[in-house]
């Protein structure tokens, strides 16, 4: 049986999650669940990176100083509660201060100090530790970090090194072998770049600082907290503590990260692991930044989204749609409510709900409530394009195929008006129309397993068929014309997506 080990970032925890985090948690849970779906064994991970200063900032900051970690114990309890709100559906949340993990971290310092990786040696930089990482003067803009807009301070000491630069060459060579470890493309020119030109070794201890995990024969130092948490994703896999999960999981099939963090990623990972003689993950995606109605996310403007409220307002589900529908996997966006609402109100109330209402109140009408006599159906092709989607990562390019069979099926209402066949008594016309309506509707159902979990399980249910992980045959099986029993009894049942209070829907609906 194959296997899919998906990766998160793991997440500061200095503030609560924003729909920034939760939009890289949800693209990894829809890809492990339709992994999951397609029955392969799915290892899913998330967690919290927790040996920053900016955490020990944050706790300072909520009169926790004498108190680090019971400070992120609450934070991260915190965080994981909203998962679990959000239906995330990781099979472990990881903590970068948990036992196995500093054990996993000796393991591999000591690997990659073998192989004669580490020196010491005296650093001097700008560190900025909104980013935790250190900036040439060069990559500052009027002194002051691109991305914080705050001066670093100027850190002079002692510090373990890692010869990065060793590795410039054989990372070349592997993105050059594998053109798909750094997807969308656009990015793998950028790392390729920075791989070439700009590349240094690094430092990857701290003297000056008491927080994080110690180095290994050196008590006085701190593991640079990067090169700590890139370890997590080995952690997670068994590494250190169980070998053969490790065996079995390791390499990773797919890391996801922001754009923000593929230097990490894509180069320094990379060579870390080629140091430490493990192999490499198969993919890292560099996801897009999103704004919020065309600014920055960020606290100091006031406009953090909280995923949530906004969950509770319009169901995960909704969320999730909103997502991974509006912003091209890869590519950078724009988070905006009233976009949110437009798209509930027209393509989630309008066409998916109202096509499952139409259809099954016309069941109801004219068969009784029951599934009418198969016939040949027209899906050609969409599951090819659906598959083919989801394993090159363009969940949104998947939604564009349920959304393609979600309208023909509307047209296909229009076209046959099956009100005018019964009353011009066109039986095995209107029985072989509202099979087909039917039948795509149980489609949709199953293409929206990984994407709208919720809402497939409930369009099954009113297709009067049990939840999707309940489904006891292979899953191609499901996935096959005509599935749908004629006789079957179909149960109605309340609206997938009511129409909201003063949308403009609901105005034109209360006029009419
Ligand atoms: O970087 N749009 O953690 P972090 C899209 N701890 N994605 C966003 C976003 C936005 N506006 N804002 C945040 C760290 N993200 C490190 C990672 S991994 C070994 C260590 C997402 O809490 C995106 O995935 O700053 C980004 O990479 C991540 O949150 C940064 O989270």
């Amino acid at each position: 049986m194959s296997k899919f080990y998906v990766t998160t970032p793991i997440y500061y925890i200095n503030g609560l999650p924003s729909v920034g985090h939760a939009y890289s948690t949800i693209i990894a849970d829809a890809l492990a669940r339709y992994h999951r779906m397609k029955g392969e064994e799915v290892r899913f991970l998330t967690g919290t990176d927790e040996n920053s200063q900016k955490n020990v900032e944050a706790a300072e900051r909520a009169g926790m100083k004498d108190d680090i970690q019971g400070y992120l114990d609450q934070m991260a309890a915190r965080w994981q509660e909203a998962f679990d709100e959000l239906g995330f559906t990781h099979d472990r949340f990881i903590r970068t201060t948990e036992a196995d993990h500093a054990q996993a971290v000796e393991k591999f310092w000591k690997a990659v100090e073998k192989t004669g990786d580490i020196y010491l040696g005296e650093y001097v930089g700008l560190y900025c530790k909104g980013c935790e990482a250190f900036y040439g003067e060069a990559d500052l803009v009027d002194g002051k970090c691109p991305l914080h807009k705050t001066v670093p301070e100027a850190i002079k000491e002692k510090n373990y090194f890692f010869r990065l630069t060793k590795y410039r060459d054989a990372l070349l060579e592997h993105i050059g072998k594998h053109p798909d470890f750094v997807v969308p493309a656009s990015r793998r020119n950028e790392i390729v770049s920075y791989i070439r030109d700009f590349m240094t070794d690094i430092s990857i201890s701290r003297a000056s600082m008491k927080w994080g995990i110690p180095v290994p024969g050196d008590e006085k130092q701190r593991i640079y907290v990067w090169f700590d948490a890139l370890i997590n994703y080995l952690t997670g896999a068994g590494y250190g503590s169980d070998d053969a999960a490790c065996a079995k999981w390791w390499p990773a099939d797919l890391h996801i990260v922001g754009k923000d963090i593929i230097k990490f990623h894509c180069a320094l990972w990379p060579a870390m692991l080629m140091s430490a003689g493990l192999p490499l993950p198969t993919r890292v995606l560099a996801h897009g930044f999103f704004t919020v109605n065309g600014e920055k996310m960020s606290k100091s403007l006031g406009n953090v989204i909280d995923p949530v409220q906004i969950a509770r307002d319009y169901g995960n589900d909704v969320l999730r749609y909103f997502l991974m529908r509006e912003i091209r996997l890869g590519e950078d966006g724009d988070f905006s409510l009233d976009r949110l609402a437009q798209r509930y109100d027209g393509e989630l109330a309008n066409e998916l709900g109202n096509l499952a209402h139409r259809v099954l109140t016309m069941t109801e009408k004219y068969f009784d409530g029951t599934v009418p006599k198969r016939t040949d159906g027209f899906l050609a092709g969409a599951w090819d394009g659906y598959h083919l989607a989801m394993e090159e990562l363009r969940v949104h390019d998947a939604l564009e195929v349920v959304w393609k069979l979600v309208r023909e099926s509307n047209q296909l209402i229009e076209e046959r008006a099956p009100w005018k066949l019964a009353k011009l008594k066109e039986e095995k016309m209107l029985a072989d129309t509202m099979y087909v309506l039917l039948e795509t509707l149980r489609h949709i159902s199953w293409m929206l397993v990984p994407i709208m979990p919720d809402t497939a399980d409930r369009l099954l249910e009113k297709l009067g068929l049990a939840p999707a992980k309940e489904f006891s045959q292979a899953v191609e099986v499901a996935w096959r014309w005509g599935e749908l029993a004629p006789g079957a009894k179909i149960e109605k049942g309340e609206p997938l997506f009511p129409r909201r209070e003063g949308s403009q829907a609901a105005e034109a609906r209360g006029n009419s």
